[in-house]
């Protein structure tokens, strides 16, 4: 087989990746493709209120004081000469890149949602709490219904790569056009202060809202305010909004998007806790998506009606003509956009292992940065302990595995082999007879769910203190009992350091009882720095080894190699 030449091969671009992804397919294009949205009664008729009172105030002040006129924007600077002219170069290209990494933000994101299509306020995500839901059923109570079931397909061309789980390659799009849409976000906001184009979009002054409030009631009672000339400035509730998607909704989609990083909620609970709690930051997260696409919709829908081609000349060329130029280069420029909306999902289907080691070497240096010097230690109390944890993974289906349940585990034995210096096979008696530790933490699944639960079990820490690994050792390989969701051997592995981090351990109690078989039994890996899947439930033993490229496909997990996940998932 090409495994070995694949793990030869460590460059981005490799030949033998094409072939092998195919093995999902099933999976991949399920029969039941309904999309239903579901919301919870009281939302639509809030948002409707929302939107209908403003409106009918507007209205009422329409017919009892009459149109309000339309200031100028800014009003400080009237008459200045240093007032922005025009749209300089840099502003019209960091406004295209933008909408480039807006699209496939916005699909990636879409695609990671259908994986678990289910938003809550509570942190605990107990089927039947969610306010907005993307999926026809209700989970079922009578039989056991895994996260993974629950996952829905997205047709791709609403979501990259769309389908059925493929969370892990949706997620290297989200990750690496995030990073670049910060980076491109900060050299706009940078040019913006460092010229005078501030001033178009940063109000001075509170009159602003009295303005905005002005311009809202021409609108609204359909009177298009008299055109105001947008190449020098915008009308106050124009320069409203654009101030609240840069400086209010952009850095808003960043923070929530941190925080529901494993790693950061681990370590400072209180972070997630700014937004109500990791669900409810994943919910604006997700209503900032639509934020985003509503502001598009209205924001182009205004570009046409005001005067297309003399906005798309200010837009594409920063000149202030009537020609067809800007409207034909603003055509082509959306195409271009389109044509890479395909090209990633081509290479999403075809080459996802290029993502997958792009993040990954994007990762290591983040990692290093950044992750490396975390630790979690996130302590939540009993009364915090979520009523269901959502449960994930294939139970074993060994006769093996069947055989030792039936007798509470009492003949298993835990292999600890590889580069260490006492290999060791442990009853769990044993295990737990060498040390307790007990935490309450909060799991966070890659696809997007959270619970809160008590774990007691053997800190990795004093495991190795027994079987003492080699300096050679590098990398813990943990294997399961069950597989994975395609076949084959379910295992994961870690850097040493990270096991031999605070929190990491070998759980065999789950809220102090005995582990259930559903949650792992007898033992499962707790690492709590990490997403879901690099925690093993089942484990059926353990193995150091001096690299992951050794193990399985070579990329350090199940997941990893047959899902592209990410190796190291902090975030
Ligand atoms: N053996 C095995 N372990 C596994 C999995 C699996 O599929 N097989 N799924 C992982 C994932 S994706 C998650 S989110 C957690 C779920 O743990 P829970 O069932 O206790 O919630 O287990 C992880 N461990
Ligand atoms: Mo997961």
């Amino acid at each position: 087989m090409c495994t070995h030449k694949r793990r030869m091969h460590q460059t981005l671009f490799d030949p033998m990746d094409h072939p092998n992804h195919p093995r999902q397919d099933p999976v991949h294009f399920p029969t039941d493709r309904r999309l239903r949205i579901w919301v919870r009664p009281p939302v639509p008729a809030l948002t409707a209120l929302a939107v209908a009172f403003p409106v009918a105030v507007a209205w009422a002040q329409y017919f009892l004081t009459g149109l309000p006129e339309v200031p100028h924007v800014p009003r400080l600077h009237p008459d200045s000469i240093s007032d922005p002219q025009g749209f300089p170069a840099w502003l019209r290209i960091t406004h295209y890149v933008n909408f480039l990494f807006i699209a496939l933000l916005i699909r990636s994101g879409l695609s990671i949602l259908m994986d678990h299509p289910r938003l809550y306020w509570n942190a605990h995500c107990t089927p039947g709490t969610e306010w907005l839901r993307f999926t026809p059923l209700e989970v079922p109570k009578d039989r056991v219904w895994q996260a993974k079931d629950d996952a829905r397909y997205i047709s791709p061309w609403l979501a990259l790569p769309g389908y059925r789980h493929t969370i892990g390659v949706a997620r290297h799009w989200h990750l690496l056009c995030a990073l670049l849409w910060v980076a491109s976000g900060l050299v706009y906001v940078g040019l913006l202060f460092a010229t005078n184009q501030w001033m178009r979009l940063v109000p001075t002054s509170w009159s602003i809202l009295a303005d905005a409030w002005a311009v809202f009631i021409n609108y609204v009672t359909l009177h298009m305010p008299a055109e105001i000339e947008g190449f020098h400035s915008y009308n106050a509730l124009q320069q409203l909004s654009y101030f609240t998607v840069v400086f209010v909704m952009a850095p808003l989609s960043i923070l929530t998007g941190l925080a529901m990083s494993p790693a950061i909620d681990n370590r400072f609970p209180w972070y997630p806790k700014i937004f109500g709690n990791r669900q409810a930051a994943r919910s604006i997260h997700f209503l900032l998506l639509v934020g985003y696409v509503g502001f598009v919709v209205v924001h182009v829908a205004t570009v046409v009606a005001t005067g297309l081609a003399h906005n798309m000349n200010s837009i594409v060329l920063g000149t202030k003509d009537q020609g067809a130029t800007g409207i034909v280069l603003g055509v082509i420029g959306i195409a271009a956009v389109l044509a890479a909306c395909f090209f990633a999902h081509w290479l999403s289907w075809h080459y996802p292992r290029i993502l997958q080691r792009l993040i990954g070497r994007i990762h290591t240096f983040i990692g290093t940065l950044f992750f490396d010097h975390i630790t979690p230690r996130a302590q939540y109390s009993k009364e915090d302990i979520s009523p269901f944890l959502w449960p994930n993974g294939k139970m074993p289906t060994s006769a093996e595995w069947e055989s030792m349940a039936a007798n509470d585990f009492k003949d298993f034995r835990l292999k600890i082999s590889g580069l260490v210096e006492h290999p060791v096979e442990l009853s769990l008696d044993e295990i737990k007879a060498m040390g307790k530790q007990e935490q309450i933490t909060m799991h966070h699944c890659i696809q997007g769910w959270s619970g809160i639960a008590e774990w007691g079990g053997l800190p990795m820490t004093m495991l190795c203190d027994i079987v003492k690994p080699r300096p050679d050792a590098k990398v813990v390989v943990f294997r399961s009992f069950g597989d994975g969701l395609y076949g084959g051997e379910y295992y994961d592995t870690q850097p040493i350091e990270n096991v031999l981090r605070a929190q990491c351990m070998l759980a065999y109690e789950m809220n102090y009882q005995p582990i259930d078989r559903l949650y792992g039994a007898p033992l499962r890996l707790r690492v709590e720095n990490q997403l879901g899947y690099k925690m093993v439930k089942w484990i059926k033993a353990i193995e150091f080894v001096d690299s992951e490229k050794a193990v399985g496909e070579g990329y350090g997990g199940k997941n990893e190699d047959d899902e592209y996940f990410d190796l190291t998932p902090e975030i």
